[in-house]
C-alpha cells in the first residue's frame, strides 16, 4: 500500500492519514461485527474512511444531519448497515444524493431477512444499492469500484484483488483434488 494510504483499523476507528471519502453508518454498535469487514477492506484497499453510529430512529436528527453535510465535507459515498426494520440506509439517501449502499445485518429473529426486505424495497426516486445480508465486504468493494471509475492507482489495486482471489479458489481446487485423487487410490 503507498505510504499515503497507510491505515489502520483499531477497534471502532479507522485511521487514515488522508480525508475520507466513504463514511461507514450503522444503525448500533452492535452491528460492527459485519461492518468491521468493510472498515478492513476499505482500509487494505488504502481508500480513507469514517465509522459512525447513528440511528435512524433513535437519532433521526443526527443522521439527517450527517447525510446533509456527507457531500460538502468530501464524502463520495456512504455504507449504511443496520438491521432489523433496517430504515438508515434508505433515510440517509433521502438527504443526500451521494450513492448510498446498504448493508442488511442479520440481528436475530428473523435471520437479517427483515433488514434486507427494509433496505431493497426502497420507493422509486430514492435508490440504496442493496448488498447480501452482512455483506459488509462485498459493499466496501462496491463502493472501490465507484471510486475506481475516476482513480487508475484503485482500479489497480481492484485488479489485484482480484486476481489474489482468484489464485485462491486455484490453490485450493488443487489442494483438493489432489486430497481426493489420494484418498481415491
Ligand atoms: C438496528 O437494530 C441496528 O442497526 C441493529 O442491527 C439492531 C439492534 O440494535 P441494538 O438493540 O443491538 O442496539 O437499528
Amino acid at each position: 500500500m503507498p505510504a499515503s494510504h497507510e491505515s489502520a483499523v483499531k477497534g471502532c476507528v479507522v485511521e487514515m492519514k488522508s480525508k475520507p471519502l466513504v463514511g461507514i453508518v450503522m444503525g448500533s454498535d452492535s452491528d460492527w461485527t459485519v461492518m468491521e469487514k468493510a472498515a478492513r477492506t476499505l482500509a487494505d484497499l488504502g481508500i480513507a474512511a469514517e465509522v459512525r453510529v447513528l440511528s435512524a430512529h433513535r437519532t433521526p436528527e443526527a443522521a439527517a444531519s450527517y447525510a446533509k453535510e456527507a457531500s460538502e465535507r468530501g464524502l463520495r459515498l456512504l455504507i449504511a448497515g443496520a438491521g432489523r426494520a433496517a430504515h438508515l440506509p434508505g433515510v440517509l439517501a433521502s438527504y443526500t444524493i451521494l450513492p448510498v449502499i446498504g448493508v442488511p445485518i442479520d440481528s436475530g429473529a428473523l435471520a437479517g431477512v427483515d433488514a434486507l426486505y427494509a433496505i431493497v424495497q426502497m420507493p422509486s426516486g430514492i435508490p440504496v444499492a442493496s448488498m447480501a445480508i452482512d455483506g459488509a465486504q462485498n459493499a466496501a468493494l462496491f463502493a472501490a469500484e465507484i471510486l475506481a471509475l475516476t482513480d487508475d492507482h484503485l482500479r489497480q489495486r481492484l485488479l489485484e484483488f482480484r486476481q489474489n482471489k482468484a489464485d485462491e479458489v486455484l490453490r485450493k481446487d488443487a489442494k483438493l483434488s489432489r486430497t481426493f485423487s489420494q484418498d481415491c487410490t
